[in-house]
């Protein structure tokens, strides 16, 4: 693959938990060099900086945490995932999980503008498939791929124009998912890829066999990141610890064939909380797995194929 037109934007949301310092991660990639890293790779980089939420007339609710400030970073981030689909690869750099909610939503409109179905690959410890009713945290940031999908009830937001369809959904790395969530879940078509499957058969198949119905349906793919994916004791700079999570060549693996696929076209990098990390370790990890997304090798062989 030739040289992307990369759009970095920072999504400093921290309203979707009550434990603060989300807001801290776009600086943290920036200091941490990931523009430097994708330029390197022979990319050209612009950085837009930060969004600002909407303003939103909401009422504070008494069970879900900081529900205006959520609706109106939704909104925002809607009309610039979209805007930057249009221009070249968004990559949203977090800010809780519950950015989201926009930017793929924003994703999904230039998608059906484009014509072209749109793919969601969620790789994480957790489901993030909770609904306003089945929240019992009250934490936004759990309710995302509910919202993406579709799911009823979410009254309050901007109506999810373009739900993406749940067989269209690949979940990989749960290990944390909550039993309203698990009822629901298993009555859909997600594809669900937990820590057992990884350490039965490898996280390469199932992987591949996803990407491969990506390219046959001719669609685009947004790859939502959250820094639980990886294992704490590789990425400490995290509020919700999951253990037991990704291995460093795992993680670095799945990039690998990302990147070999060709399709991803959007990319969020969520839930860093740099207050959390040691000596930048985390922050600079996940720079290095998206430069690997992006084109870093270890050699430079011939692709192999993904079948
Ligand atoms: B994240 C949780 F209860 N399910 O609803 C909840 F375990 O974006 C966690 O994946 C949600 O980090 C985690 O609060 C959201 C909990
Ligand atoms: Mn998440
Ligand atoms: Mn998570
Ligand atoms: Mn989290």
């Amino acid at each position: 693959m030739e040289s992307r037109d990369i759009i970095l934007i920072g999504a400093p949301v921290d309203s979707g938990k009550r434990r603060r310092g989300c807001l801290m991660g776009p600086d943290a990639y920036r200091v941490a060099g990931l523009a430097e890293a994708l330029t390197g790779l022979g990319h050209r980089v612009t950085d837009l900086g930060n969004v600002v939420p909407d303003a939103v007339e909401i009422a504070p609710d008494a069970r879900l945490w900081a529900l205006g400030e959520t609706v109106g970073w939704t909104s925002s981030l809607a009309r610039a995932g979209e805007q930057a689909a249009g221009q070249g690869m968004p990559i949203f750099l977090g800010g809780d999980h519950a950015l989201s909610m926009g930017t793929v939503s924003g994703v999904a409109a230039h998608a059906a503008r484009e014509g072209k179905p749109l793919f969601l690959l969620w790789l994480d410890a957790h489901s993030d498939y909770h609904t306003l009713a089945s929240t019992e945290s009250g934490n936004l940031h759990g309710t995302s791929v509910a919202y993406l999908a579709g799911r009823e009830g979410f009254t309050m937001f901007p109506p999810m124009a373009n739900p993406i369809p749940s067989k269209n959904i690949c979940m990989i790395g749960l290990r944390s998912v909550d039993p309203a969530e698990r009822e629901a879940l298993e009555e859909t078509d997600i594809h669900l890829v937990d820590m057992r499957a990884i350490d039965e058969n490898g996280i390469r198949a199932p992987l591949a066999e996803f990407l491969a119905r990506v390219d046959a349906a001719g669609g685009l793919l947004h790859v939502s990141f959250d820094v639980d994916f990886l294992d704490p004791s590789i990425a400490p700079a995290v509020g919700t610890t999951s253990p037991g999570g990704t291995t460093f060549r795992e993680a670095h693996l799945v990039m690998e064939m990302l990147y070999d696929s060709g399709l991803v076209t959007s990319l969020d990098l969520v839930e860093l909380n740099p207050f959390l990390d040691e000596r930048g370790k985390t922050a600079g990890l996940m720079v290095d797995l998206t430069a690997s997304l992006l084109g870093r090798r270890i050699f430079d062989r011939p692709t192999r194929s993904l079948a």
